[in-house]
Formats: structure tokens, C-alpha cells, sequence
């Protein structure tokens, strides 16, 4: 029966199902349970919220991820499923806390300076939600100053910046600097993406690591966590 539920769960993050209203990718799914009501009916059956994240929710985002790189899925289907994910997250969360699983870690993410571009930077904050790390999302034209700010009250193990636009990749390079003159800069760990930016750019300014796309960001988290305390 867990099983079943969780097996279901992961088959409609594929699809991108919100609800039971929702079409899916493969459409014709109308009427049948999609990822919030399956993850009310998983709690009510007392299963383990760890499994529904790990074995329903991140084992379909695992495939979306494959699905992508084929080319199979587009960047709306990525964005359906990253929804899904994201609604399971919001229903989960007091559960999760409740259950007394560790989070992975604290990333504050930040569209930078300038750039209004966010649906890139909101897919990575989902799926890092979805590995279990805290995100603490600042949204989108956000000023070093701010980040700053965020990282001295909030105390991350990890900085996310995105940036969309030529006119504003630099403003991750003040960011490093201005976390460097604030003494911060060894307390956490910075990470860059979106599309301006590359891993040769990433290695200039002194971040630690840049992900091409989502999937990449949390493999990158995950790999740097091993190295950060908690
Ligand atoms: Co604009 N835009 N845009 N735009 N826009 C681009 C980026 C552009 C390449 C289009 C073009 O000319 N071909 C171009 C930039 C050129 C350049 O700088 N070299 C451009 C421009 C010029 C502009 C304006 C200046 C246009 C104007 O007003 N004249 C203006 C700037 C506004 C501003 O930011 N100040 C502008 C405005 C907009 C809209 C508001 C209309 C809209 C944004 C809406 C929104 O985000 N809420 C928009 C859009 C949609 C685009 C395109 C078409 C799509 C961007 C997108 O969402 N991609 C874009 C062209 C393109 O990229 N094909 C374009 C999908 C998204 C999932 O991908 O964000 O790359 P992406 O994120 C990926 C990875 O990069 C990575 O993971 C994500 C998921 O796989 N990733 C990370 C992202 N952040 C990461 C962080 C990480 C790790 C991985 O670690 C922390």
C-alpha cells in the first residue's frame, strides 16, 4: 500500500499534477488523485514523510531531470513538475519538522541586481526544497547589500545567485567581494547559474561552483556540503 501511494506520487510529479483537475503531461488524468491530494491520503496513512519526499517526490523529479536532457521535456513541463513539487513541499513542511528530520542545510537564493529574470532561479530553489535543504529565497533583483544582510541573520551554509543578463553577471562578483570585506565570505559557500554565466565565469570571480541547470545545483550542494559544517 506505501508503495502504491508513493509509486503514484512520483508518477504525477512526471506528470506535473497539482490536483485532480489537472490534465498532466500525458493528459486524459483528470479525475484522479494528483500530487496534493496524494500526499494528504500518504500522511493520513502515517507514512514516513523522508520516503515521500525521497522515494516519491525526488525520484520523479529525478526523471523529469532525465526527461529533459532528452530532450523529451520541455522547460513548461520542467515548470509543471517543479510546481507539483513545490505544493508537496508547502503541505509537507510541518510535517517534516514535526517528524524531526534534519535539514540538509541553509541556501539563501537571489535573482541579482538588476535582472528580473526568476523562473530559472525559482526551479532551483524547488528542487533544492525538494532534497531537503532550507531555501531562503529573496527574489529577484537583489542588491549585494541585501544578500549581506540575509547571510549575517540567517546564517546559510550556501549563497545561490542567478543571473540572466550580461549587464548584470557582475553583480555576483560584488556579492563575493562585498561577503569577502564582510568577513562572511569563508562562512559559506557560493553558488552561481542561469544563463549568462559559465563555469569558467564562476571560477573567476571565486565562487565555488556553478550548475547549469537545476539538477546540477542540488548535485553541487550536495557535493559542497561535505566540506561545510552545519
Ligand atoms: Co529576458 N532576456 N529580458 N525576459 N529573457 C533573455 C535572458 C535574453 C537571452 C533574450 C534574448 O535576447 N535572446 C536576453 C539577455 C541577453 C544578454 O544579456 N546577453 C534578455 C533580455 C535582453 C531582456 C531585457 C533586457 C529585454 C528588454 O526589456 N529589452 C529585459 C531585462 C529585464 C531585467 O531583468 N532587468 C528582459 C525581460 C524579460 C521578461 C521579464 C519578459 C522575462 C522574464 C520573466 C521572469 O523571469 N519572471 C524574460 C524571459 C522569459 C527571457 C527568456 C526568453 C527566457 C529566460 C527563462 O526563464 N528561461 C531569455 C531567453 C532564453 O534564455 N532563451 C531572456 C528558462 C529558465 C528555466 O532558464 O533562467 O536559464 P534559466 O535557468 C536554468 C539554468 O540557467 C539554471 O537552472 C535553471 C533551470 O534549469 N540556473 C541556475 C538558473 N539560475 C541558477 C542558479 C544556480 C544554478 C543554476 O545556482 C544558484
Amino acid at each position: 500500500m506505501t508503495e502504491d501511494i508513493l509509486t503514484l506520487l512520483k508518477e504525477n510529479v512526471i506528470q506535473g499534477r497539482v490536483t485532480q483537475d489537472d490534465e498532466g503531461f500525458d493528459e486524459g488524468m483528470v479525475g484522479q488523485p494528483g500530487v496534493s491530494e496524494l500526499i494528504e491520503k500518504a500522511l493520513a496513512q502515517g507514512i514516513n514523510p523522508e520516503n515521500i519526499v525521497n522515494k516519491g517526490l525526488t525520484a520523479g523529479m529525478n526523471i523529469v531531470g532525465q526527461k529533459y536532457e532528452a530532450n523529451e521535456y520541455y522547460i513548461p513541463d520542467m515548470l509543471a513538475s517543479a510546481e507539483a513539487v513545490g505544493v508537496a513541499m508547502e503541505i509537507l513542511e510541518p510535517h517534516l519538522a514535526k517528524s524531526g528530520i534534519k535539514s540538509k542545510g541553509k541556501v539563501i537564493v537571489a535573482t541579482v541586481k538588476g535582472d528580473l529574470h526568476d523562473i530559472g532561479k525559482n526551479i532551483v530553489s524547488m528542487l533544492l526544497r525538494g532534497a531537503g535543504y532550507i531555501v531562503r529565497d529573496l527574489g529577484n533583483d537583489i542588491d549585494p547589500q541585501v544578500i549581506i544582510a540575509a547571510v549575517r541573520e540567517e546564517k546559510p551554509q550556501f549563497v545561490g545567485m542567478s543571473a540572466l543578463l550580461t549587464s548584470t553577471m557582475m553583480h555576483m562578483k560584488d556579492t563575493i567581494e562585498a561577503l569577502t570585506e564582510s568577513g562572511l565570505r569563508d562562512k559559506v559557500k557560493v553558488i552561481i547559474g542561469g544563463a549568462a554565466v559559465s563555469e569558467e565565469f564562476a571560477q573567476g570571480i571565486g565562487a565555488d561552483g556553478y550548475g547549469a541547470d537545476g539538477f546540477q545545483a542540488v548535485r553541487l550542494v550536495e557535493a559542497l556540503s561535505t566540506n561545510v559544517e552545519s
